[in-house]
């Protein structure tokens, strides 16, 4: 098999969080476009339509599922009614994220409560239950999880939504230590800071703005284009060699002082 070939992602089946928009959106795209059929995860169920639309267009093949990520069951309901719309699932993508900006004295458990659940927690069910299929049918696998450059340090006020990607490092190297026997890999994307809703705030505030942009040395804001061909190439056979990692795809940030 050509080098080129191995990117290609036919016949495989994947399940996409957070695919209404931003990272996940893109990256459901291009799982697509690369020949997965998909399972978009969202709350939103005319955006992942339009997603839905979107990877049509490009003559793929993605599913719209409405999901609550912060209701543990369910998040139970996600991979059984995938796969009895698709076929077994043999992809996971968990690039669902929520978070609070607040003081730490005044960040609660409620909301942390509901960070972890939909940031970390959905996305070890989600791998736990596609993962036991595969295991039972001695198929390979791929996911990653969407971490974040709070996955290794900090900035104020963002104290739950840390922990919770904090958690999704140990996730990967976990499951990944543990599954590479089974032929699952297990891996981690960490974007810098990306314009998307989830940072609209931050990048509409002048200074929050100049800041990012003079911090990161490729000098600009990264777009969810330019985290999604690393997810399929981490979910490809391209990437069969590796599993555990965390790969930054952040403009330099974290090698710069
Ligand atoms: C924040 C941002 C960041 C980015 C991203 C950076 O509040 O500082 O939301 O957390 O979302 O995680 O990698």
């Amino acid at each position: 098999m050509g080098t080129m070939e191995r990117f290609r992602l036919t016949d495989r089946r994947a399940v996409v969080t957070g695919a209404s928009r931003g990272i996940g959106r893109a990256i459901a795209v291009a799982l697509a476009e690369a020949g997965a059929e998909v399972a978009l995860v969202g709350r939103d169920l005319r955006s992942l339509a339009t997603v839905a639309g979107e990877a049509a267009d490009i003559g793929g093949r993605a599913v719209a599922f409405t999901a609550d990520l912060s209701n543990p069951a369910a998040v139970e309901g996600i991979v059984p009614a995938a796969e009895a719309k698709l076929g077994p699932i043999d992809l996971l993508v968990h690039a669902a994220g929520v978070t609070a900006r607040v003081p730490s004295t005044a960040a609660t458990l409620a909301d942390f409560q509901r960070i972890m659940q939909v940031n970390a927690a959905a996305g070890m069910q989600l791998a736990q239950a596609i993962a036991r299929g595969l295991i039972q049918r001695k198929a390979p696998g791929s996911m990653v999880f969407i971490c974040s450059l709070m996955s290794d340090r900090a900035r104020p006020t963002v104290l739950h939504y840390t922990m919770s990607k904090t958690a999704l490092v140990g996730l990967v190297r976990t499951l990944a230590v543990e599954w590479a026997g089974a032929s699952i890999r297990v891996n981690g994307i960490s974007p810098g800071y990306i314009e998307t809703e989830l940072t609209r705030p931050l990048h509409d505030d002048p200074g929050f703005n100049q800041w990012v942009t003079g911090r990161t040395p490729i000098g600009r804001w990264g777009q969810p284009s330019d985290i999604a061909p690393a997810a399929v190439y981490l979910a490809s056979e391209a990437a069969n060699f590796v599993t555990g990692q965390v790969l930054y795809v952040d403009g330099g940030w974290t090698a710069a002082l």
